[in-house]
């Protein structure tokens, strides 16, 4: 899986999803995600108006904006036609069926207008999958298989039973939010990887950062997650460039096979 380019894997995804951002990385060159977490409107969009062009995906968390409105998902809806990115709702649905069926359709976000692609927990069980299955065409789900705070709870096998529960819905799932490419075989689905800063560090919360290089080369990383690395920078700007070509030659590094 790891040293196919996204081009071809694009060909083997199942989800609509993942088959576009597979291909939106290979046009537009970059693997990086923009984790845009903001609590304005304005500042999320002005950041994205500045780094659309640099990012395959931007990953939202609708429910930290304080002035959350229709409004604000039109313009950032137009961004992402207008600098070809999609976007990812970081939901992280950890509920019954019945009840994240709800979350994704209506309350105040009503993210299933919006949203490209959601993140679910597999905690619930299979259920939560028939209910977004269920809730819409052509959207995706990541399924968190790992994560990347230091303490967190998921055992091997509770990884390995998601992601056969995954297998049942081929159509839906975009990928896996994960840290390590033995996680899944399949080329089709994508290895979404937060944690990642240019130095291995941390912060006061237990979040856990490597570097590109062990993330997309050892770790098997596609799709790169960085939110604090750019979104704290002086210049988000000129640090998203930064990420861009960093995470994009560790790419390219990695389906040369010369690591
Ligand atoms: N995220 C993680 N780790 C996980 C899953 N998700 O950090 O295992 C998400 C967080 C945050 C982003 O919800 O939005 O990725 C990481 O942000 P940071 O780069 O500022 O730490």
């Amino acid at each position: 899986r790891v040293v196919l380019p996204y081009e071809q894997r694009a060909e083997l995804a199942k989800n609509a999803v993942a088959k576009q951002l597979f291909n939106i990385m290979a046009t537009k060159k970059t693997n990086l995600c923009l984790s845009v977490d903001l609590t304005s409107t304005t500042q999320i969009l002005d950041l994205l108006e500045k780094v659309g062009e640099h990012i395959c995906l931007v990953k939202t968390h609708a429910d930290i904006i304080e002035d959350f409105s229709n409004d604000f998902t039109t313009r950032m809806k137009q961004l992402s036609n207008r600098f070809n990115f999609l976007i990812l709702e970081d939901r992280k649905y950890a509920d019954i069926g019945h009840i994240v069926s709800l979350q994704y359709l209506k309350g105040v976000h009503r993210i299933s207008q919006w949203a490209d692609c959601v993140t679910a927990h597999s905690l619930p069980g299979e259920g939560i999958l028939k209910a977004l299955f269920a809730s819409g065409d052509n959207h995706g789900v990541f399924l968190l298989a790992e994560m990347s705070s230091e303490g967190n709870l998921i055992t091997p096998e509770y990884k390995l039973s998601t992601v056969t529960m995954a297998s049942k819905y081929p159509e839906l799932i975009t990928g896996y939010v994960c840290q390590n490419k033995d996680t899944f075989t399949d080329p089709g689905l994508i290895q979404l990887t937060p944690g990642v800063q240019l130095e291995s560090s941390r912060d006061d919360f237990g979040q856990v950062y490597n570097t590109p290089e062990k993330v997309i080369i050892e770790n098997g990383g596609d799709v790169i997650v960085v939110g604090r690395g750019i979104v704290a920078a002086k210049s988000p700007e000129t640090q998203a460039v930064l990420y861009k070509d960093t995470l994009w030659k560790c790419y390219t590094k990695r389906i040369s096979g010369n690591n």
